[in-house]
């Protein structure tokens, strides 16, 4: 079986664990039609079930009380992976991934925090890095440093990618996103945001040793939907962000989770197909028919505009 690590990367509280567990659903909805499977290991299925039974818990109690503030869903204690194995229906699963998911407090000067990431930071084939998009957009940015620990982190990216020697994909990955993927104009201002902020780690990514190894694209996600940015509170310089549900019969309508997985798969698709010399892919991937046209048939539909932009190496992504 051909295995694959990703991490998602971000401080805590932005929404790292709600993707994780938002990504399954979708896609699974999308392929039960097919003859592809993708199964999550049991403890992955546990960890799924009970994170999805939170979110829809959330977007239900608006039921009951208009606004919500933030806090319905539990932090991360320790690192925990979700492990997805794709394949053809009934058959034994050829392709695994899996994606590790980190207390995002494991950011700030934490030496548990610091071998686990750069483990990770250095062997991961991909990298999502999880923003909290109110805090990005709204009050002028005012929270986004507090929120999103930008700097912290660019220099982790810095540290580990510095010196790389093999293709690596970055995923942007704005989160709790309804209020500015509302429209196209909303999504442009999102888009922009994105790169005013990140500025300077888009240009390290640009540098001479990078530009060709990382693919980087931005993909806002939407892990509720039906839930919208209402206003910030604030109790002793600590930010509240509340939300809004305008239609209180709106069902939990997750959008756009499945589109990181999809770049993923099509970075991956496109390095072998390119039979570049990648430690992680093995010769057996191009042999297996199957398999390649079943990570083709997930990969299709990535969305690349409304908000959605391939910033970096549009030619490392099968097209
Ligand atoms: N409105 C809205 N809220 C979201 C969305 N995704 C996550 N949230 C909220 O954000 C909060 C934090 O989400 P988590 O997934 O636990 O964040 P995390 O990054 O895993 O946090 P740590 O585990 O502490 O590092 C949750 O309580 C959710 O209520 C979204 O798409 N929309
Ligand atoms: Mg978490």
């Amino acid at each position: 079986m051909l295995e694959f690590e990703v991490l998602m990367f971000g401080p805590a509280y932005v929404g790292k664990t709600s993707l994780l567990s938002s990504m399954y659903y979708e896609y699974d909805r999308e392929i039960n039609q097919t003859s592809i499977q993708i199964t999550p290991d049991p403890e992955t299925a546990s960890t799924i079930g009970e994170r999805l039974g939170e979110l829809k818990a959330l977007n239900d109690e608006f039921k009951l009380e208009e606004e919500l503030r933030e806090g319905g869903i539990n932090t991360t204690g320790s690192p925990r992976k979700f492990v997805f194995n794709i394949g053809r229906l009934g058959e034994t699963p050829k392709l695994k991934l899996t994606l590790w998911d980190f207390p995002g407090f494991y950011l700030v000067n934490n030496k548990e925090g610091e071998k686990f990431i750069t483990e990770h930071l250095n062997k991961s084939v991909a990298v999502l890095i999880a923003v909290d998009a109110p805090a990005l957009m709204e009050a002028r940015g005012k929270w986004h440093f507090k929120r999103n620990s930008p700097i912290q982190v660019k220099s982790w990216l810095q540290k580990v990618y510095s010196g790389l020697n093999s293709n690596r994909l970055v995923i942007i990955a704005p989160i709790k996103c309804e209020s500015y993927m509302k429209d196209e104009q909303s999504a442009k201002k999102l888009l922009a945001r994105i790169k005013e902020e990140y500025k300077s780690l888009l240009q390290f990514f640009k540098s001479d040793n990078l530009a060709e190894k990382v693919a980087v694209v931005v993909t806002p996600v939407q892990t509720v939907g039906n839930v919208f940015f209402s206003s910030i509170q604030v109790n002793n310089g600590e930010p509240k962000f509340i939300f809004k549900k305008p239609d209180i019969d709106a069902d939990y309508a997750p959008q756009d989770n499945e589109q990181p997985l999809k770049y993923l798969l099509r970075f991956l698709l496109k390095n072998y197909l390119k039979k570049r010399n990648f430690g992680w892919i093995a010769d057996t991937f191009g042999q297996d028919d199957f398999l390649y046209q079943a990570v083709y048939e997930l990969a299709k539909d990535c969305k690349t505009n409304n908000g959605f932009e391939i910033v970096q190496s549009k030619d490392l992504f099968y097209m």
